[in-house]
């Protein structure tokens, strides 16, 4: 995993020179913006489980996926799905305090298209799931936070598409 200090710190490294500025404004942006990023993740830890609902209410919930012969139906088909969005939301977090999306890469996405794939899981109802924990998360977090968490849970979405 990688965040925005080592990815900042690697690149200057790999040409054997001392940060330019450039590089510099990077960290002075990240460092900026290291007290809303810990507020947002204390706010999103408190609430994570009514974001997840919130987010199904808003995509999910009664539509063909929840009733007999979708993917959602069963409560052990139901429970996997609220599980993964959660791991969603925790691992958009992480990477939001990060400033680094490579945790996705690592943690998340490696291999999951292909297990989607193999059980049925519906992508396309998953990426609007995502998308639904979007906007419940920026209007909790706010609109700056909202915008940098956006940057991950987009990131999950274009990983699983
Ligand atoms: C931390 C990294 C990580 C991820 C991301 C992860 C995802 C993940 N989701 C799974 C299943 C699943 N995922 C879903 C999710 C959904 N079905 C829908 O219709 C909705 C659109 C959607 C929720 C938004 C469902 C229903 C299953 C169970 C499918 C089945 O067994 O038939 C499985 C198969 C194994 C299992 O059931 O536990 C994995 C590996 N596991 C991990 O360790």
């Amino acid at each position: 995993m990688q965040d925005a200090i080592t990815a900042v710190i690697n690149a200057s490294d790999v040409q054997g020179k001392y940060l330019d500025n450039a590089a510099l404004e990077k960290l002075k942006a990240y460092f900026a913006t290291g007290e809303l990023r810990v507020r947002a993740a204390t706010t999103i830890s408190a609430n994570a489980a009514t974001i997840v609902k919130e987010a199904v209410a808003k995509s999910l919930l009664y539509s063909d996926i929840t009733r007999p012969g979708g993917n959602m139906y069963t409560t052990r088909r139901y429970a996997a799905c609220i599980r993964d969005l959660d791991y969603y939301l925790r691992y958009a977090t992480y990477a939001m305090l990060a400033g680094d999306p490579s945790i996705l890469d690592e943690r998340v996405l490696n291999g999951l298209k292909e297990t989607y794939n193999s059980l049925g899981v519906p992508i396309g109802a998953t990426v609007q799931a995502i998308q639904a924990m979007k906007e419940v998360t920026a209007s909790l977090v706010g609109p700056e936070a909202g915008k940098e968490m956006g940057v991950y849970f987009d990131y999950i979405c274009s990983g699983l598409s």
